[in-house]
């Protein structure tokens, strides 16, 4: 998660570090062979705007002087971003992160909230930020969503709201949430970082349960190098947002509450208003690159995909694999650590489990025992490099070259540190 622990050094800010493959050779290179490809094939590249609609944009913002705090371009991006999420409601914040914190500061006070340890770790931390206690409940094994059945065991009478993660663009069970939540009168939040144009059931994401939260991070699918947004309909809960998100100041002599700086700069918003033209061809090309990935890859033994939503429409931002380790012959690490000599910067999301972090471990919900789906996934889980930057020739090179470390399992093991 972090840049030094498995990142390379960044690229020259013009290398796509998606440059062709240079290497015919089928030697593995962790075997001795030479890396397939001469640069970094990067999980993800961020879709860049054409650079004179982005000066032309900047000579705009610059020539009002009017640099953040509700400028005319943020207005104009939260009402684009209504119409492409289809939302009644959009406020649209400096990351998803604040995102996460302003939405459940929105609406609940105390208690506990149930949600997943198989997310990144901002899903959690927004809740303890928050001064709430998080509750874990384990996911489904196939789609690595929470488990609604499993939710409902553990909510109880402390539980204010659920706060389930569309895990790579996966919509959850919108359905049984929803019941669960009408039922019980939980406040029902989505975390929906990954799943920016996505629809379940007939309906846009951000439509379901009270808030969505969306990321605008560099490595997401829609992105403003740093962004995010908080959706929804009720116009109440929004009025209640913008003021969390500008430090509760309702006038300018008057503050209403409690508020933090959430606010996203024009700069943000007008890279985010050039993105969103280009969002629509990139999940295109991320689709055909996935059905790709799942065509071949499915038909090797130990190669596991995520069971996605049948009646979904999806955005294909990640493509998660799973592998067993008996029946691939290497474990993830090991498969992992092959591709890594090879220039191939596949990244182990979400490893480790949030419940395994700091200050989560010692929470009763967090025992491994009561995890086991989460804690098996989050052993085997590998996410490809996938973007609209990379050819479709280079994932044919990829999966070539997983099929060759596959068949040469037994030497890659011994070659392999973990
Ligand atoms: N909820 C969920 C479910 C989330 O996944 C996230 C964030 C959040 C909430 C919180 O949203 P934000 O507060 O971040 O808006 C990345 C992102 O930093 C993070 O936004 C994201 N999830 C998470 C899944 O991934 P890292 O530390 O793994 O990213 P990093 O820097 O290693 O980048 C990954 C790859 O992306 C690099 O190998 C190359 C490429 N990249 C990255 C950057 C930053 C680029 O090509 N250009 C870039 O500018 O966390």
């Amino acid at each position: 998660m972090s840049r030094g622990r498995d990142q390379p050094q960044a690229p020259s800010l013009r290398s796509s570090g998606a440059r062709r493959y240079v290497r015919k050779d089928p030697t593995p290179a962790i075997l001795g062979g030479p890396p397939l490809f001469a640069d970094p094939l990067f999980l993800t590249r961020p879709i860049l705007p054409d650079e004179a609609d982005f000066d032309a944009l900047m000579r705009r913002v610059f020539a009002s002087s009017w640099l953040t705090n509700n400028g005319e371009v943020l207005l104009e991006l939260e009402k684009r971003l209504r119409l492409r999420l289809g939302v009644e409601e959009c406020a649209a914040v400096c990351n998803g992160t604040i995102a996460l914190q302003i939405a459940l500061r929105s609406l609940v006070e105390e208690g506990e909230v149930v949600t997943t340890p198989f997310t990144f770790p901002a899903t959690v931390h927004a809740i303890l930020w928050n001064g709430l206690q998080p509750v874990f409940c384990d996911i489904d094994p196939d789609t690595y969503n929470l488990d609604a059945r499993g939710v409902e065991a553990v909510v109880s009478e402390r539980t204010r709201a659920l706060l389930p993660v569309h895990v790579f663009g996966n919509p959850c069970d919108v359905e049984a949430f929803g019941k669960l939540a009408a039922q019980t009168g939980l406040r029902l939040v989505y975390d929906a970082a990954h799943a920016f144009g996505v629809f379940a059931r007939g309906r846009p994401i951000g439509t379901w349960g009270d808030l969505s939260v969306f990321s605008f991070h560099a490595t997401k699918l829609f992105h403003c190098a740093e962004g995010g947004a908080i959706v929804g309909a009720d116009p109440e809960a929004f009025r209640r947002i913008g003021l969390l998100r500008n430090f509760g100041i309702v006038g300018e002599e008057e503050v209403e509450g409690l508020g933090t700086n959430g606010k996203m700069s024009e700069l943000h918003a007008s890279l985010a208003l050039l993105v969103l033209d280009r969002v629509s061809d990139e999940i295109k090309a991320r689709q055909r690159r996935y059905d790709l990935y799942a065509e071949r890859l499915s038909r090797l033994g130990g190669v596991k995909f995520q069971a996605r939503a049948p009646d979904a429409v999806h955005n294909s931002a990640y493509c998660a694999i799973q592998i067993d380790p008996q029946q691939f012959g290497l474990n993830r690490d090991q498969l992992h650590a092959a591709l890594r000599a090879e220039n191939i910067f596949a990244r182990k999301y979400f490893w480790p489990l949030c419940s395994t972090n700091e200050p989560y471990r010692r929470l009763p919900s967090a025992r491994p025992e009561l995890l086991p789906n989460a804690s098996r996934v989050a052993a085997r889980i590998l996410c490809l490099p996938l973007h609209g930057r990379m050819s479709e020739e280079q994932v044919n090179c990829i999966v070539d070259r997983i099929e060759t470390i596959h068949a040469v399992a037994p030497a890659v093991a011994r070659a392999a540190v973990h």
